[in-house]
């Protein structure tokens, strides 16, 4: 199998799942630490258009959103499961993490001492830019107040404290799931911005398990430049299989665009050549990366069918 490659940078919460997720199945992989903020060309080159962090890369194909990650490295990788049958709600409650406590942690994180935390090395000019940035992939939605944040914040740190007070050692008892790296790597971000990071503190069953889910580790990480990872997609020798299965509203080989629902909705347009109840995936050409699949989750992402010319 081709490498894999993390296209990243080290400050996204939802990279340090992926890195996690990778370090818990102990695969050794490769980093292209790529823009916090637009325009990310390198990137673009390889998924047509998405824009969020972390994608991830094997060869000529591309997987956006880490659910869909989540799901390509326990294809790889099966052991130790993320996804253990004595916790079938464990993908709910990461959808719900990622979904729902993402925002509030980020508000949270993000008050002044925190963000001085976070950003604190970057120039003024970088910071009003990352604003803007972020302001710009919102687009009409509005932003997380701190008092909004603050008390969903706290009444989800309630329950999660509750729930791993019955013992844990886990959210869903003897084994790690794809919900504790969820969660994780929202609290992750607030553990970052350490003078805010006390908060946690006030969940005495938090800390150890967080302690526990970051000793996970990253596992083998060694760097690579963006160039040569479009190098590799250029010179793959095939694509990962996938057919489109009847009965889902689309046909094999239809113009199609593809975008997430909820923020950072940039559309990636191609020809449809994969769907299933859990994923879509879109073929298109780049002067550069060649040939390449995009693969996305199919929740929280619409396919909206074109006319070609
Ligand atoms: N649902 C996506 C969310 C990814 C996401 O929102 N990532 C943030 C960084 S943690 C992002 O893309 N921010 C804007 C950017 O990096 O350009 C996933 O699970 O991967």
């Amino acid at each position: 199998m081709a490498e894999i490659i993390l296209h990243h940078y080290d400050m996204s919460p939802f990279a340090e799942k992926a890195r996690l997720m990778l370090g818990f199945k102990q695969l050794p992989w490769r980093s292209v630490q790529i823009p916090p903020v637009m325009p990310k060309p390198d990137v673009v080159a390889l998924t047509g258009g998405y824009r969020k962090t972390p994608v991830l890369q094997i060869g000529a194909d591309i997987y956006c959103d880490t659910a869909l990650i989540a799901r390509v490295l326990e294809q790889i990788q099966p052991t130790p499961t993320l996804f253990p049958a004595a916790a079938p709600l464990a993908p709910l409650l990461a959808q719900w993490a990622d979904a729902l406590m993402f925002g509030p942690a980020v508000a949270w994180a993000m008050q002044p001492a925190g963000v001085a935390a976070i950003l604190g090395h970057l120039p003024p000019e970088q910071l009003k830019g990352f604003a803007a940035d972020r302001a710009a992939m919102r687009g009409n939605a509005p932003r997380a107040t701190l008092a909004d944040g603050t008390a969903q914040l706290k009444a989800q740190l309630a329950a999660l404290n509750a729930q791993l007070a019955q013992g844990g050692p886990w959210l869903f008892g003897a084994a790690p799931s794809i919900a504790d790296f969820s969660v994780g790597h929202c609290l992750w971000f607030i553990r970052q911005a350490t003078p805010v990071a006390t908060l946690l503190d006030d969940y005495p069953a938090i800390g150890p398990w967080l302690a526990r889910l970051l000793a996970i580790g990253h596992h083998q990480r060694s760097e690579m430049r963006s160039t040569e990872a479009i190098a590799v997609a250029a010179g793959a020798a095939g694509h990962a299989p996938v057919a489109v299965q009847p009965g889902l509203g689309f046909d094999a080989g239809q113009a199609v665009s593809v975008f997430a629902t909820d923020y950072g909705s940039d559309p990636v347009a191609g020809t449809l050549v994969g769907l299933t109840p859990d994923s879509v995936t879109l073929r298109r050409t780049d002067p550069r990366a060649g040939t390449v699949q995009v693969h996305f989750p199919r929740f929280g992402f619409q396919i909206r069918k074109e006319t070609t010319a």
